[in-house]
């Protein structure tokens, strides 16, 4: 038995606790500073010590009397709670939204009648596929969950990134989500619809045709979540005094604009960073670079709606803007990040049943079942009917009724009233004139049946619209993206059905992604409904036609080794802070590295461990020697070679040369000099388009 010194008996640990909670010196504990107070129990008693159970003897069993150990595990082995059937992973932060211009003239709804009103939110943004602990970067969509804490209750706008969907229908929901999650005979794979099942489902369901162009799309492979759109997706109603409706469809426009990852970058961040768009979105609300969306939306009446070439209640269809245009009526700022994890982030109950007066749903029957889904699904996850009193999901308004007890119930009502109508106490809730009330919508006429409406029956036009509307390098990355996705495909019918398919949508595509599969001959296209029509091209569809040529928000990485250039490194610094980067250093070494002017410039990253991929646009500045050097490393030759392989600018000095040679980097406009920061933050704005189809095969 090795020597362990004089056992610590309860008594002496006892004393060093006392000395503890005084903050003095044990070694166990060194102070954080303040003044801790008292260790406890959840009963409020308090704990000598927390380092030992107790036992017998010392080197005796465990006595079951120990409630201070018993009480601990039993607790630690509850900390789970369920995930999220869909939407496990996410990242959230409290902010407001603030209302720009009145809406008054359409709806009641206070949050978008007063102006300059503020409106706490709390915002969740999610991947859909993967478990809780799954990676940031998956293809994917992104959920974009906002819950606005209004005067008048809660509203829960619950959306996506992407403002179409899968299916119609919401009876198609568990077998869509069965299809893209983990095959179930072999747990895989993980956080990826790059599998048969996924593609079995959707080549039978042509429906999800308009959906799949945009999740193949580069908008499922963000840069940023502080660089995504978001959309409400169903239309929905808004009510004025009068009890008239207006159609309504709710957008988020991030002021970043738009910005997404090229593919392998995406996979390279998987790993090099799981948590990428956690920590992004961490980082930016840490240093103050607050995210912000403006708040549009979309209005257009009955008659409006019944000349659309399509159904506006179909959730796989969109409004073109050139059709419905948009308009910014507020922003939203995200200001906080949690406190804690799961009390916000895990513990939120999302529910886009959650709606104010003066706001009503549309008949989308998609919309419709999601109303029931999201209640339920809560009361598995969270565990009670209570879950609204959990301080993440409470109303930030006063909030009354005679619901009573049940799980974690932890209010205490007072009084005899339980009960309505009543007489016997004056302050027990009632109904009020201006609670919330439903559209009087005249009923249609048809018989009861499981039908679909023959207007939800054109599925390829919109998605033909999308693939068109997109630039060559989008329209390119959409086919490669199926070209990954279906060669992931074990089973070749299910590879040409979905090719089949494309055909309907574009001819080019469906060639594209054929050659690319390999196929001999063109599978033939399924029979369709409806004969697709053509419809302007929609430039709002876009990723790269709306992004914004700025560095505001992105990241630079200066790579910098012993006897860098100190007065080079500092201006690209300086230059790249002024134009609203965040900039980090990275050395071989996290220690730093002694620069020319023989000052220690500390390191924000350790080459390895801070690839390329974590920025936007990278700058090389070496000593010739450390340039020779770092060119038969491979973390460094990787550096380069992925930043000029992810279409990034790159800034290099003389010393550099070597290194950007090493990593195949050929000269073009985005690889600058060092010297030159102006040109530097010109190409850095941007990602080099121009440079891509010298680099790999687009499909
Ligand atoms: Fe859903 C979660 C978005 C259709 C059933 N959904 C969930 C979340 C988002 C969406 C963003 C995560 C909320 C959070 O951060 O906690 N879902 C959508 C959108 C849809 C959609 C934009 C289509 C337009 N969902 C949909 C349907 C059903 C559900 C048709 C069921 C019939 N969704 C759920 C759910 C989840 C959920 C099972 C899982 C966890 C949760 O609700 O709280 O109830």
């Amino acid at each position: 038995m090795a020597k362990t010194g004089t056992p610590r008996t309860s008594a002496s640990s006892s004393r060093r606790g006392a000395a503890d909670r005084r903050g003095q010196g044990d070694e166990l504990h060194q102070p954080a500073g303040g003044r801790h107070p008292p260790l406890t129990t959840n009963q409020g008693i308090p704990v000598a010590d927390n380092q030992n159970s107790l036992r017998a003897t010392p080197r005796g069993p465990t006595l079951l009397e120990d409630f201070v150990l018993r009480e601990k595990i039993t607790h630690f082995d509850h900390e789970r709670i369920p995930e999220r059937i869909v939407h496990a992973r996410g990242s959230a932060a409290h902010g407001y939204f603030e209302l720009t211009k009145s809406l008054r003239k359409y709806t009641t709804a206070k949050l978008l009648t007063e102006v300059g009103e503020k409106t706490p939110v709390f915002v969740r943004f999610s991947t859909v596929a993967g478990g809780a602990g799954s990676i940031d970067t998956p293809r994917d969509v992104r959920g974009f969950a906002v819950k606005f804490y209004t005067k008048e209750g809660n509203w829960d706008l619950v959306g996506n990134n992407i403002p179409v969907f899968f299916i119609q229908d919401a009876i198609k929901f568990p077998d869509l989500v069965h299809a893209v999650k983990m095959e179930p005979d072999r747990g895989f794979p993980q956080a990826a619809s790059a599998h048969d099942t996924f593609w079995d489902f959707i080549s039978l369901t042509p429906e999800a045709m308009h959906m799949i162009m945009w999740a193949m799309s580069d908008r499922a492979i963000p840069r940023s979540l502080r660089m995504i759109e978001g959309f409400g997706i169903h239309s929905f109603r808004l009510l004025d005094a009068k009890g008239g409706s207006t159609f309504v469809k709710f957008h988020w426009r991030p002021k970043l604009g738009l910005q997404s990852t090229v593919w392998d970058e995406a996979v390279k961040l998987a790993g090099a960073d799981p948590d990428f768009h956690r920590r992004d979105l961490f980082e930016a609300i840490q240093r103050g670079d607050y995210p912000e969306w403006e708040f549009g939306v979309q209005l257009f009446t009955e008659e409006q709606a019944a000349k659309f070439p399509f159904d506006h209640l179909d959730p796989t269809k969109l409004i073109p803007e050139e059709l419905v245009p948009l308009q910014i009526v507020g922003r939203m700022v995200l200001d906080r990040w949690p406190d804690n994890f799961f009390a916000e982030t895990e513990q939120v109950a999302f529910c886009p049943a959650n709606i104010v007066p003066g706001i009503d749903f549309s008949n989308d029957p998609l919309l419709q079942g999601r109303l029931f889904s999201y209640l339920d699904t809560q009361l598995s996850r969270l565990g009670s009917p209570n879950f609204h009193q959990i301080p993440i999901n409470a109303p930030k308004c006063p909030f009354a009724n005679l619901q009573r007890d049940g799980h974690m119930q932890v209010h205490v009502p007072k009084g005899r009233v339980n009960y309505e109508p009543s007489s016997l106490q004056a302050d027990s809730p009632r109904e009020t004139a201006e609670g919330f009330r439903s559209y009087a919508q005249p009923a249609d006429e048809g018989a009861k049946g499981r039908v679909r409406a023959e207007s939800f029956a054109d599925h390829y036009s919109q998605a033909r619209l999308f693939y068109r509307s997109q630039s060559a390098p989008e329209q390119a990355h959409i086919a490669s993206a199926l070209v990954f996705e279906l060669s992931k495909v074990e089973t070749p019918h299910v590879r040409e059905a979905v090719v089949g398919h494309l055909r309907h949508i574009d001819g080019d595509l469906a060639r594209r992604v054929a050659a690319g599969l390999g196929l001999d001959a063109l599978p033939p296209a399924p029979p369709a409904a409806v004969k697709p029509i053509d419809m302007p091209p929609s430039p709002a569809l876009q990723i790269i036609g709306k992004a914004k040529p700025t560095l505001q928000g992105r990241s630079v990485g200066i790579l910098v080794d012993d006897g860098s250039d100190a007065a080079t490194v500092r201006a690209l610094r300086k230059a790249a802070e002024d134009a609203g980067a965040a900039v980090k250093i990275v050395a071989p070494r996290v220690g730093g590295a002694k620069l020319g002017d023989g000052r220690k410039l500390a390191a924000d990253g350790q080459l390895a461990g801070t690839p390329s991929v974590v920025f936007d646009a990278v700058a090389v500045v070496l000593s010739a020697a450390a340039g020779k050097a770092l060119a038969k490393e491979a973390a460094a030759v990787d550096w380069v070679r992925d930043a000029y392989g992810h279409l990034k600018a790159i800034a290099f000095d003389e010393g550099a040369q070597p290194l950007l040679q090493a990593g195949g980097v050929a000269k073009d406009a985005g690889v600058v000099k060092a010297a030159d920061a102006r040109a530097f933050l010109k190409a850095a704005a941007t990602r080099q388009w121009d440079r891509e189809p010298r680099l790999r095969t687009l499909a």
